[in-house]
C-alpha cells in the first residue's frame, strides 16, 4: 500500500485541496495520488538509459567515473544528449503541429472557403505580411491574407534557407546562429533531422547533438509557435488588457458547465459562441438550468482568457478536481496535456468526457470529431447540446460546488505592453528600457510552464515569483504557471503594492499594470521573443538578446514541450532555469556543457534548481551580471526574506 501525501502537502490551492479531499472520500484516484504510487525510474530520470536500438535498452551507472558504455560504445554524454534532442523534437512537433492547424484554418478562412470563422484582426495580417516580405501596397486584403497563410503553411515544409521570422531577431543574435550553422530550415525538416540524428549510429558527439537540438528548438519558437500565435491573433484578436475570473469557483452550480481542456483556440471559440446561441440557452433553461457556462482549463483557455476575458478554471492538474465537483456536465478535450485518467474519473461522476480531435482519442471517451474547416458550427452546437442533455444526470449526493475565484487582468501581448507603456500615439519600449536602465526595474523574467504533481502544486511558481517581485523584477507569464499566480491575486494592479520592491511598485502604479503579466498559452512564449527583440531595438540594453537582463523559468514543468521552449530561449541568449527534476546525470560532460559552456556558443544557458529561493537567487545573480556588463548596475541590496518575514507577507 502506498502512503499518499496529506492534502496540505499536495497543493497550496484552496479549491484544489477542497476537491481532492472530497475525491479521497469518494475513493477516486487523481494525478497526485498516482504520482505517490509510481516512483520515477532513477536511471531514466537521469537520462542514463538509451533505448533507441534493440541491442539494448542499455542502462548505465549514474555514479562517476562513468566508465561503462552502451553495447555500441556510446557514452553517458551521448545517452543524455540523445534523450534531450528527442524531447526537443517532440516538443517542437507538438507546438508546430498545432501551428500548422492554425495556418490551415486561417487559409481556409482567407480563401473564403470557411465562413464559420472570420479574420478579426486585419492589422495583424499586415504585420505578418511585413515580416514575411509579402507586398501589400495597392493589393486586396484577401489576396494578402491568402499569401500570408500560404507562406506560413510553407514554412513547415521549407527545405532550404532559414525561417523568415528569425530575421526579427537582433542582427548580432542572428549572426551567432548563422556562424554556428544552426539557422533552422522548415520545422518538419528540423524535427525529422533530430529524430534521424538521435537514432542508433548517427550523431555521437554530445555537443553536436545539443546544438542540433538548438536548431530544432529555434524552428519551434521562431517558426511553429510564432505562426500559431500570429495567425491565432489574426483569427481571434490580438490580446489587450481584459478582466476575467479564475479558479474552480468559476464553475456555476446553477448552470450547465462545460470545461474545455486543451490547446486549440478555435474549438473553444466555437463552443463559447454556440453556448451563447439563444436557442441553446432556452434548451438549457427548459431543463431547469439558469444558462450555460463555458470555462477554460490549461492553454486554449489561456488563449481565450487573454483575448476575450473568458473565465478560467485552472491549470491542467486541476482537471480531476473540476470533475470531482460533480457539476461539470461535460469536459471537452482536443490535443495536448489531456490526462487519460480523466476518462476514468469522469465515469465516477456524471461528467461526459468528450474527445474532439482525430489525433487524440482516449479509451472510454465519447468521440465527436471537430473539424475547424468543415462544419465547425454544426459540431460546436452538437457539443454544447451534449453537455445540456447531460445536466439532468447530475447526482445531487455527489455535488460540492467550490466558491473560490479571483479577479485578474490579463492580455499582455507585446503590442499591448508597447501601448500601455508608451500610450497610443507614442507606443514604444523606451519607457520600459529607461526604467530598466535607471534601475527601477531590475530585469524581466518569464515564469512559465506546467505543474508537476511531484511537487507541491503552485507553490514553487508562487514562491519564485514573490522573490522576483520583491527584487523589482517584472514577471511575464504564460501557460499553467500563469494560473497559479492569477488564482492568488497577483494579476491585479493592487498586487504591486503588496508584493513589489519600491522601484517596480512605482512603475506599476504609474502605468496601472499588475506586476505579473499574463501573455497567453505556451505557444505564446513567442510573444516573449517578440518583446525582448523590441527591448534590444529600443536601445540602451546591448546589441543582442544575450545582453539583456532577462531570464526564463519553468519551476514546475513536466512536458517535453517545456524542454523545447527552454532550449529555444537558451539558443536565443537567455538563462533558463527549470525546477522539479532535469533529465541529466550530474558531473558529466553533457551536464557541464548545457549548464556552463554552452553560453559561449549560444549566449544563453540552462540551470536546474528545484528550490524556488535558490532559483530566484541564481536568476537575480544572472540579471545583476548582465546589468554590470551593460554598465547600468546601481548597487542594490538583494532582499532575502527569512521565514518570519515570508509568513508575514
Ligand atoms: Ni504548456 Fe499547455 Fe500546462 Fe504545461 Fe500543458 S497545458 S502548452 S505543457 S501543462 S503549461
Amino acid at each position: 500500500m502506498t502512503t499518499l501525501r496529506e492534502i496540505k502537502d499536495i497543493t497550496i490551492c484552496e479549491s484544489t485541496a477542497e476537491l481532492l479531499t472530497k475525491g479521497r472520500a469518494d475513493s477516486v484516484s487523481t494525478v497526485f495520488d498516482r504520482a505517490d504510487d509510481i516512483k520515477p525510474c532513477p536511471i531514466g530520470a537521469q537520462q542514463a538509459c538509451c533505448k533507441h536500438c534493440y541491442m539494448g535498452p542499455c542502462r548505465l551507472s549514474t555514479k562517476a567515473p562513468y566508465e561503462k558504455v552502451g553495447v555500441c560504445g556510446a557514452t553517458i554524454d551521448v545517452f543524455q544528449a540523445r534523450g534531450f534532442g528527442r524531447a526537443v523534437a517532440a516538443g517542437t512537433a507538438a507546438h508546430s503541429d498545432h501551428g500548422r492547424e492554425m495556418a490551415e484554418l486561417f487559409l481556409s478562412v482567407a480563401k473564403g472557403e470557411n465562413t464559420d470563422y472570420q479574420i478579426r484582426d486585419t492589422k495583424k495580417v499586415y504585420t505578418m505580411a511585413g515580416y514575411l516580405g509579402i507586398a501589400t501596397e495597392g493589393r486586396e486584403f484577401n489576396d494578402i491574407a491568402v499569401e500570408v497563410g500560404e507562406a506560413c503553411l510553407a514554412l513547415f515544409s521549407q527545405q532550404h534557407g532559414h525561417i523568415k521570422f528569425l530575421e526579427r531577431a537582433p542582427k548580432k543574435t542572428f549572426q551567432r546562429w548563422a556562424d554556428l550553422g544552426i539557422l533552422p530550415r522548415g520545422v518538419d525538416r528540423e524535427v525529422v533531422e533530430m529524430m534521424h540524428r538521435t537514432t542508433m549510429g548517427v550523431d555521437q558527439d554530445y555537443k553536436n547533438i545539443v546544438l542540433g537540438s538548438a536548431r530544432c528548438a529555434l524552428a519551434d519558437g521562431w517558426g511553429g509557435s510564432m505562426v500559431s500565435t500570429g495567425l491565432s491573433d489574426a483569427l481571434f484578436g490580438t490580446p489587450s488588457p481584459v478582466t476575467a475570473e479564475v479558479d474552480l469557483g468559476v464553475l456555476d452550480e446553477k448552470r450547465v458547465n462545460i470545461v474545455v481542456n486543451g490547446h486549440e483556440p478555435h474549438v473553444l471559440d466555437m463552443i463559447v459562441r454556440m453556448s451563447e446561441d439563444p436557442a441553446m440557452i432556452a434548451k438549457a433553461k427548459a431543463l431547469g438550468a439558469e444558462g450555460i457556462n463555458v470555462v477554460g482549463m490549461c492553454c486554449s483557455g489561456n488563449e481565450q482568457l487573454v483575448r476575450r476575458g473568458l473565465n478560467h478554471a485552472g491549470n491542467f492538474v486541476m482537471a480531476d478536481a473540476a470533475i470531482i465537483t460533480g457539476i461539470v456536465d461535460a469536459i471537452m478535450v482536443d490535443v495536448q496535456c489531456i490526462m487519460m485518467g480523466l476518462s476514468t474519473i469522469s465515469k465516477c461522476y456524471h461528467t461526459k468526457f468528450v474527445t474532439t480531435n482525430y489525433r487524440c482519442k482516449v479509451e472510454g471517451a465519447e468521440h465527436v470529431e471537430f473539424n475547424g474547416e468543415h462544419g465547425a458550427m454544426e459540431t460546436g452546437k452538437k457539443l454544447v447540446e451534449l453537455a445540456i442533455d447531460n445536466y439532468k444526470n447530475r447526482d445531487k449526493a455527489k455535488i460540492k460546488a467550490p466558491s473560490k475565484k479571483e479577479k485578474m487582468v490579463g492580455g499582455f501581448s507585446h503590442e499591448a505592453i508597447n501601448y500601455m507603456l508608451g500610450g497610443s500615439f507614442r507606443g514604444s519600449y523606451n519607457p520600459l528600457n529607461e526604467n530598466i536602465i535607471n534601475g527601477k526595474i531590475r530585469g524581466v523574467v518569464g515564469v512559465v510552464g506546467c505543474n508537476n504533481p511531484r511537487v507541491k502544486h503552485d507553490w514553487v511558481h508562487v514562491e519564485l515569483v514573490k522573490e522576483l517581485l520583491k527584487n523589482d523584477i517584472l514577471v511575464v507569464q504564460t501557460g499553467c504557471s500563469a494560473l497559479a499566480l492569477a488564482k492568488l491575486g497577483f494579476m491585479q494592479p493592487e498586487a504591486a503594492e503588496k508584493y513589489c520592491g519600491p522601484g517596480l511598485r512605482e512603475v506599476c502604479a504609474a502605468v496601472g499594470i499588475p506586476p505579473v503579466l499574463h501573455s497567453g498559452a505556451c505557444v505564446d512564449n513567442s510573444r516573449i521573443l517578440e518583446a525582448v527583440c523590441e527591448m534590444v531595438a529600443a536601445g540602451g540594453l546591448g546589441n543582442e538578446l544575450a545582453d539583456l537582463p532577462i531570464a526564463g523559468a519553468a519551476p514546475e514543468y513536466m512536458s517535453e514541450k517545456a524542454i523545447a521552449i527552454g532550449h529555444y530561449f537558451v539558443a536565443s541568449g537567455a538563462l533558463v532555469a527549470f525546477g522539479v527534476t532535469f533529465p541529466y546525470t550530474p558531473n558529466t560532460k553533457f551536464a557541464d556543457y548545457i549548464f556552463n559552456e554552452i553560453e559561449n556558443d549560444l549566449g544563453g544557458k540552462w540551470a536546474f534548481e528545484p528550490d524556488p529561493y535558490a532559483m530566484a537567487k541564481l536568476i537575480i545573480d544572472h540579471i545583476d551580471k548582465k546589468r554590470e556588463a551593460l554598465g547600468i548596475n546601481v548597487a542594490k541590496e538583494r532582499v532575502l526574506f527569512d521565514m518570519e518575514a515570508r509568513r508575514q507577507l
